[in-house]
């Protein structure tokens, strides 16, 4: 187990290493680029497919933590729409590995209250990836830990069309007028609506790029981004960046860092 790692010693129950990560000051959502994966098994001449095995490890060590520490939301940019390019063998690997990965975790998950998420084109999905997501997601509809939130087939541009097109049939239907569309309009209108936004965005690999993630919802989120490669990322590398975001508040958390979302000034 993660967190019982005896090289860091426990008090009250928390590993020593996390004690540095302020409790009172957490970002409610974080959400990954999990960059990295190819280049971590290139970098050992092994096939890519080994560094998204490799990556799945990761996946684990990172939930668990953000669970330990308190973090309610972590979305996960498990596979984009421009994935498809790649070999037929790397997708067809990739669309297996929700699936083995929840056949192993997901009754630890279920066990710690964690609740199972999807965003993305489900209909893109193989038949059998989207049986093992949805299955899981009916298993923790209930559960009210750590919301782990997997962006599969997922790209903001299309999660973006897919709003304003449900949003104009709205104003077509005569349900809502052009003039009372505003943030929250949009906001409910994305597969993130009931989600806090990102406080915090978090890319490996050392690419400096958004790469049509969460396009809207990151507005105002700190932004980190680490050469660390995915499949190396540790628990360790989460509490670094929580506590930079942590330290950036302290810095910058005067009244006038307040996003104009809070302040609602309606223009
Ligand atoms: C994938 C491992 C992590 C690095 C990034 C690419 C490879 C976990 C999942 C997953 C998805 C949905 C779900 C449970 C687990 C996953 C894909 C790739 C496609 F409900 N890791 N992982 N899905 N990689």
């Amino acid at each position: 187990m993660g967190w019982m790692n005896p090289r860091w010693g426990m008090r009250k129950g928390q590993p020593l290493s996390s004690l540095h990560v302020n409790p009172g000051n957490l970002p409610r959502h974080v959400a990954i680029i999990m960059d990295g994966n190819g280049r971590w098994a290139h970098r050992r001449g092994l096939p890519r497919v080994a560094g998204h095995r490799a990556g799945m490890k990761a996946v684990k060590e990172v939930t668990r933590a953000a669970d330990e520490i308190g973090i309610q939301v972590l979305t996960l940019y498990a596979f984009s729409t421009e994935n498809w390019k790649r070999p037929r063998e790397e997708v067809d690997y990739l669309m297996r590995l929700p699936q083995e990965f929840l056949d192993r975790e997901l009754q630890e998950l279920d066990e710690h209250g964690v609740r199972v998420r999807l965003i993305g084109e489900t209909d893109g999905l193989p038949p059998h990836t989207l049986r093992a997501v949805e299955a899981a997601m009916g298993r923790t509809r209930n559960n009210t830990g750590l919301i782990l939130n997997f962006a599969l087939n997922y790209g903001a541009r299309a999660e973006l069309v897919n709003a304003v097109r449900s949003i104009a049939r709205r104003v077509k239907d005569g349900e809502l007028r052009p003039e009372d569309v505003d943030e929250a309009t949009i906001s409910a209108a994305l597969q993130t609506r009931g989600l806090p936004d990102p406080d915090l965005l978090i890319r490996t690999s050392g690419e400096l790029r958004i790469s049509n993630f969460l396009l809207w919802q990151i507005a105002y989120s700190e932004l980190w981004f680490t050469d660390v490669l995915w499949p190396d990322f540790t628990r360790e590398h989460l509490f670094e960046a929580v506590r930079a975001y942590q330290s950036r508040q302290r810095r910058f958390g005067g009244v006038d860092s307040l996003p104009p979302s809070d302040v609602h000034s309606g223009q």
